[in-house]
């Protein structure tokens, strides 16, 4: 089996590396120092005859054996390096020390130089951080404990973000939705984020302003009062807790405030807490954190923080796969796949655009489509439409290297109807009116006719 074969230089830095605790398979060996006490480390043994070839060959070293050579002085590094090139001209090698420099360092085919203090001291400031979470869980758990309910509000059609910040919240209190319900002035609309509220069980309850009375207690997740209007209700303007990610607008009171405008998503902020609190994440919470990440990010790609990052990863242990595919593959009603297919058997690609028309669909089939449309060969723009109620429902996905697919919606609908995006997808509405007013019929092929004329015309603008 492989080994790590540890050189420390003196009793010092070998009762450090005891203390952290050494590996499975490590080899510890120390060179005392002139002048030093000889008691011997725990777990080490002094490497017979010193820092030579001969003693290191001694340790038998063999072909997969690792070493590392613990060091502040580059006499000690020059030595103990000749020394393992002598016996095993390529064993790799990663000297730990916070002096020297990568300068300093003999030449060795097989060599890196790490940090030894600092790397633990990233971990003692991450320490430190998850305190100053749990210290907000402890002052969050103290002012809301004897409160009899406690209205979780979240921004009106409320998306991923919110909720799974709410339900965090709430698992953080310890509390179940009788006590503590997640509310909101205006239901969720978006079909994505219905599909999350129906795969997790999750009930957004929604209130108007004289109903928030019932609760002797109030938290913002992912929202600031500002969101309410002009003239918010009075109730929201004095809280017991703000947590949220977006720019901070005052003009409330709150108890406690944790607004981390560097941070992409409220459910940064809430993994921290529950991390720091130590409460057991169940995958159905783990799944919705990070989906609530990977949704405001956009996949961590747009204003993601390193602290994303760290929670994503945290999650991404702890979540559950099939959940997680169940909200962003919502399950396809058969008439859905009977109208993708009649758009597919006349299929083409033109000018870069894939256009699929649907005719009469459920909602969220449009946006499965429009991914699934950009899969075709020489598509940059994937498009499908269907019609939803009284409107023209398109998605739009692009390659990523053309323009933004938001800017090109807006062209598109401008005059007509509302759209918008980010750069890689969007989504537009266009009442039938309206576009029978300029279009004259509606049929799958003039559908398709005005949508491919406007979108080589707003790819062409917007260039
Ligand atoms: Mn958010």
């Amino acid at each position: 089996m492989e080994r790590r074969i540890i050189v420390c230089d003196g009793a010092e830095l070998a009762r450090l590396w005891s203390r952290i605790g050494a590996g499975e398979n490590e080899e510890l060996t120390w060179v005392p120092r002139d002048n030093e006490s000889r008691v011997r480390p725990p777990g080490f043994r002094a490497l017979q005859g010193g820092l030579t070839a001969e003693a290191i060959g001694k340790l038998n070293p063999r072909e997969g054996d690792v070493f590392g050579i613990v060091s502040e002085e580059i006499g000690f590094v020059r030595t103990a390096v000749g020394a393992v090139g002598e016996t095993m001209p390529i064993a790799p090698v990663l000297v730990l020390s916070d002096k020297l420099d990568s300068g300093d360092l003999p030449i060795h085919p097989c060599l890196r130089l790490g940090r030894l203090r600092s790397l633990i001291r990233d971990d003692f400031d991450d320490e430190f951080d998850h305190l100053e979470n749990l210290h907000r869980v402890v002052e969050l758990r103290g002012l809301l404990a004897t409160r009899e309910k406690v209205g979780i509000l979240l921004q009106p059609d409320p998306d991923p973000d919110g909720i799974a910040s709410g339900i965090a919240l709430r698992a953080l209190l310890g509390r179940k939705s009788p006590t503590a319900p997640l509310i909101s002035f205006g239901a969720v609309k978006r079909p994505e984020n219905r599909a999350m509220i129906a795969a997790l069980g999750i009930e957004v309850r929604i209130v108007t302003p004289p109903e928030l009375e019932e609760f002797d207690g109030l938290a913002l997740v992912d929202v600031q009062p500002a969101v309410f209007g002009e003239s918010p209700p009075a109730r929201v303007l004095s809280v017991d807790a703000v947590i949220d990610h977006h720019p901070e607008r005052g003009g409330y009171d709150t108890v406690i405030g944790d607004i981390r405008t560097s941070y992409g998503a409220t459910s940064t902020i809430l993994t921290e807490y529950v991390r720091a609190a130590s409460i057991e994440v169940r995958p159905r919470l783990a799944t919705a954190l990070l989906y609530g990440i990977k949704s405001d990010t956009q996949l961590l790609g747009r204003e993601t923080s390193r602290y994303d990052i760290r929670a994503f990863a945290f999650l991404h242990a702890l979540h559950s796969p099939a959940l997680l595919r169940r909200i962003e593959r919502p399950a396809l009603p058969v008439d859905g796949l009977r109208a993708l297919g009649r758009a597919l058997a006349s299929t083409r690609v033109q000018d870069g655009i894939h256009m699929l028309v649907l005719g009469r669909v459920r909602e969220d089939v449009i946006p499965q489509v429009a991914d699934l449309g950009l899969q075709a060969e020489n598509t940059e723009w994937s498009v499908a439409a269907g019609i939803v109620g009284s409107d023209l429902v398109f998605s739009v996905r692009n390659v990523g290297y053309v323009r933004a697919a938001g800017e090109v919606v807006r062209a598109v609908v401008e005059g007509l109807g509302v759209g918008g995006g980010h750069r890689s997808m969007a989504k537009g509405i266009i009442p039938l009116r309206a576009f029978r007013e300029l279009y004259g019929k509606i049929d799958r092929h003039s559908i398709h006719r005005a949508l491919h004329d406007a979108f080589v015309r707003a790819i062409n603008e917007t260039r």
